[in-house]
């Protein structure tokens, strides 16, 4: 039987259980959350359009309702689903009619690390097209026009900004990037993206939802790296990982693992992979000992 017929027949969990389900996600709220949101509560006056970065991995979980409710209900709000390199979108005009639905004006795609065709040179002339429904005109008048962008850590928020900057103004970065969670820190002060008009933007740090009531969200928010890996066990994100796959029916793990067929269990897994990397040690056992004595 072939590894993809096998694939067919397995039979796998149909919820995942932990025993470390009371896990303790929303502990993670550093201070400088707390802060950055009441900065940027502060920055809205002087805002004219919201632009919300997600993970495209996950379009449906982990966004922080704080920012409809004390952010964006009062200004025009873009989402843009970043990290489309790593996303199944076949589903994109489903995933964007769904998001619509809410607070959500309208919904891009990007990905920062493309070269070519990223998606974000639609953010500005997307938000240039949302004021005209308000009053732009006014706001044309005024000099110079600012967006917030938004979201929870270490989705690619700054990437965002820094390719806006190079589209428009083609300048280098102008705020640090990184792959754990937590780099910007504090609201910073304007960043110029685009001569005429003259728009300006401010990076804010990534800000978790205070409270994830659901486990299953918790995981995905750390298998994006949105939260740090310590804080939920790197075993339990694997666990969930498997699951998740063999729930969709993504069986490319069997092939890219070169495991025989699909596995359910996360234990047998780690296993294989310790005995290809040959990351195995050897222990006395019990009778070992009685051996030697
Ligand atoms: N694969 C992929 N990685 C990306 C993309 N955009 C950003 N990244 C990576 O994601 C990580 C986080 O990027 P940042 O721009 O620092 O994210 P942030 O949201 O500003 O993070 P904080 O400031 O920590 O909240 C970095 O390792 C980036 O290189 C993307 O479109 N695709
Ligand atoms: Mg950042």
């Amino acid at each position: 039987m072939t590894r993809l017929s096998l694939c067919q027949f397995a039979q796998f969990r149909e919820k995942f259980v932990s025993d470390r389900v009371k896990t303790n996600f929303a502990s993670w709220f550093p201070g400088h959350m707390y802060k950055g949101m009441l900065q940027m509560q502060a920055k809205l006056a002087v805002v004219d359009c919201i632009v919300e970065i997600h993970d495209a991995r996950i379009p449906f979980s982990g966004r922080n309702p704080k920012f409809y409710s004390m952010l964006s209900a009062i200004k025009p709000h873009i989402l843009v689903l970043n990290k489309t390199d790593l996303a199944d979108l076949t589903q994109k005009e489903k995933i964007k009619k769904h998001l619509l639905k809410e607070s959500v004006k309208e919904v891009l795609f990007t990905d920062c690390k493309s070269s070519s065709k990223t998606g974000v040179e639609k953010i500005l002339p997307t938000a240039i097209e949302l004021m005209k429904d308000g009053d732009f005109h006014n706001r044309l008048n005024r000099n110079s026009f600012s967006l917030m962008v938004i979201g929870v850590p270490n989705i690619g928020k700054s990437s965002v900004i820094n390719k806006l900057r190079n589209i428009h103004l083609k300048q280098g970065k102008a705020t640090s990037v990184g792959a754990v969670p937590g780099i910007t820190k504090s609201v910073l002060e304007k960043i110029k993206i685009s001569e005429n008009p003259l728009v300006y933007l401010y990076d804010t740090p990534g800000i978790m939802t205070p409270s994830i009531d659901s486990f299953e969200v918790g995981l995905k928010l750390a298998l994006c790296r949105t939260l740090n890996d310590s804080l939920v066990g790197l075993d339990l994100m694997a666990d969930y990982l498997l699951f998740w796959l063999n729930k969709h029916k993504k069986f490319k793990y069997v092939n890219y693992l070169e495991l025989n067929e699909p596995l359910d269990d996360i234990r047998m897994v780690l296993l294989h992979i310790a005995k290809q990397f040959n990351k195995v040690q050897k222990i006395k056992t019990a009778e070992d000992f009685q051996d030697a004595g």
